[in-house]
């Protein structure tokens, strides 16, 4: 699929903001992709589409967990953590993008998991450092990415699961495993 096909069938899906983030998800997620030899055209349609069903009803987003079989687990989290999984099958079934390694990364954008491919972890980490990005933290993690991009998705890991629990949200345990993985590494 061409780069700008892909782009016009996302921005009917999205609000205007959100196209514009994905749009700077692609170009961070292409840089990172060239650096690391990642296959850049599936890297490209992974970045588009990875937010494709953030802006659908929850209802429906529950209809597609059940219906796909995806982990049932998913509805005890937050909402907010529903659109990759989900967004992983409805690009297949409304688009006809299937493909398991630009699935994987849109399946775990949001919450990381342990053992991710190069191709999950550049579109996880792209989301998370993209210019229009202001966590706190953010910019320690992109000083890093390019010299050592697992360092990069565990800081992410880190740094959002310190963010949820200030906040006393739950947290996916693949983000714990996420973070889990570079410490049992090191140890
Ligand atoms: O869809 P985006 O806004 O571009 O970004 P995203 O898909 O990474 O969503 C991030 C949001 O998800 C962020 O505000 C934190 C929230 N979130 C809720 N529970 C969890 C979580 N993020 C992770 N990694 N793990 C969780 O358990
Ligand atoms: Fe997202
Ligand atoms: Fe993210
Ligand atoms: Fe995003």
């Amino acid at each position: 699929m061409e780069r700008n096909e892909g782009l016009k069938i996302v921005e009917k899906q999205l609000t205007k903001k959100r196209y514009e983030h994905t749009v700077r998800v692609m170009e961070t997620a292409l840089e990172l992709a060239k650096h690391y030899h990642v296959d850049e055209k599936k890297v490209e349609i992974a970045a588009i589409f990875h937010d494709y069903a953030k802006y659908r009803h929850p209802e429906e987003m529950k209809r597609w967990i059940i219906q796909e079989k995806l982990p049932h687990d998913l509805l005890n989290y937050h909402q907010e953590l529903w659109h990759g999984p989900v967004g992983s099958k409805m690009i297949e079934r409304e688009v006809g993008i299937r493909d398991p390694e630009i699935q994987s990364a849109i399946y775990w954008h949001t919450t990381g998991k342990r053992y991710m491919t190069l191709m999950d972890k550049v579109i996880f980490i792209a989301d998370y450092i993209e210019p229009g990005r202001d966590f706190p933290g953010v910019e320690e993690v992109r000083s890093i990415v390019f010299a050592d991009i697992d360092q990069a998705c565990w800081m992410a890991a880190r740094n959002t699961i310190c963010f949820l629990m200030s906040k006393n949200q739950p947290v996916y345990p693949d983000t714990f495993q996420l973070y889990n993985e570079k410490i049992g590494r090191n140890m």
